[in-house]
């Protein structure tokens, strides 16, 4: 018996990272019945059935932390937000409804702002403040100058990541960067349409030198803005919460509440303008899907 990760799943076999080596797996015939099917990111425990080369059974899946749908990886400790602050061109409703989303699935988030080479009015500093004081690690990066690669790279030890972020930002570049050995494909937005479309692709976890291991394919998807109760909307928002104390009504929602504590905040430039603009928005976005869903 050994234990171990799976870190790729093919045409019905597991291959399961255990301290000695990858062992090539077939889960047992019991999984099937129960209908479970090991993921990318599973613990398991393996049978050794072989030293020669390395095969094995996955014989037990330990309880998973979070299960991520697409891509379908299980035990994510982090999500990695990729924005640009230019080419494409910052779309901040896109990172906050991001940010709910993954504060939802209770999924830690660390925001990185690459393309610090196209910063001409320190945006970034900004931005950095802003979401400093939500709560996220916010870090810059440049993929031409290396600043920020070695900071990244940290952030991800140890921990699985999923990266996430618009296209074109420049996420498998800061892989590259990262791990030469990636040669992850990049480069113009059109360029990548025009090639294998139809190639079914299978998640795996990439390692890298320092333990950390992310997931290949980007974006992270396990609910949906309508599956979010819009009167909890707001906690979404971690920076709102200590002002909502100073709100008269015990269940303010911060939207046309007199006294509300949140919106003062928004007034005196304690919570930033734009983030508030993002909540209210959802909101309403969460509001129209469940009213037409109920016609
Ligand atoms: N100026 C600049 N361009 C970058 C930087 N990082 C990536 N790029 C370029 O942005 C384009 C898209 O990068 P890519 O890694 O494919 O983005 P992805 O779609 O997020 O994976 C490529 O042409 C990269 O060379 C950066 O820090 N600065
Ligand atoms: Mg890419
Ligand atoms: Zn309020």
């Amino acid at each position: 018996m050994a234990e171990g990760v799976i870190l790729k799943g093919i045409g019905g076999f597991y291959y399961v990272k255990t301290e000695d080596g990858i062992y090539e797996c077939r889960a047992r015939g019991r999984f099937k019945e129960q209908g479970m099917t090991p993921l990318v990111g599973d613990r398991v425990e393996i049978e050794i059935l072989d030293t020669e080369p390395y095969k094995g059974v996955v014989d037990e899946i330990f309880p998973r932390k979070n299960t991520l749908l697409r891509p379908a990886v299980a035990n994510v400790d982090q999500a990695v937000l990729v924005f640009a602050v230019k080419n494409p061109d910052l779309n901040r409703m896109l990172l906050d409804k991001m940010l709910v989303l993954a504060e939802f699935a209770e999924l830690d988030c660390l925001i990185c702002f690459n393309k610090s080479d196209l910063d001409q009015s320190d945006e970034i500093e900004d931005l950095q403040k802003i979401y400093g004081a939500a709560g996220y690690p916010v870090i810059r990066t440049c993929v031409k100058s290396g600043e920020g690669v070695a900071e990244l790279t940290d952030l991800l030890a140890g921990k699985i990541s999923v990266f996430s972020g618009p296209s074109g930002v420049g996420k498998s570049s800061l892989l590259n960067a990262i791990e030469s050995k990636f040669s992850l494909e990049t480069g113009a937005v059109s360029e990548k349409i025009k090639r294998g479309k139809h190639t079914t692709r299978h998640s795996e976890l990439m390692q890298l030198t320092n333990g950390g291991k992310v997931v290949d394919t980007p974006g992270f998807t396990s609910l949906t803005l309508e599956d979010i109760d819009p009167e909890v909307l707001w906690t979404l928002f971690p920076e709102f919460e200590k002002y909502s104390e100073a709100c008269r009504f015990i269940n303010c929602m911060h939207l046309n509440e007199p006294d509300c504590g949140v919106k003062g905040a928004v007034k005196s430039g304690e919570i930033d303008e734009k983030r508030y603009e993002a909540y209210d928005h959802i909101y309403r976005e969460i509001m129209t899907i469940r009213k037409r869903g109920k016609r």
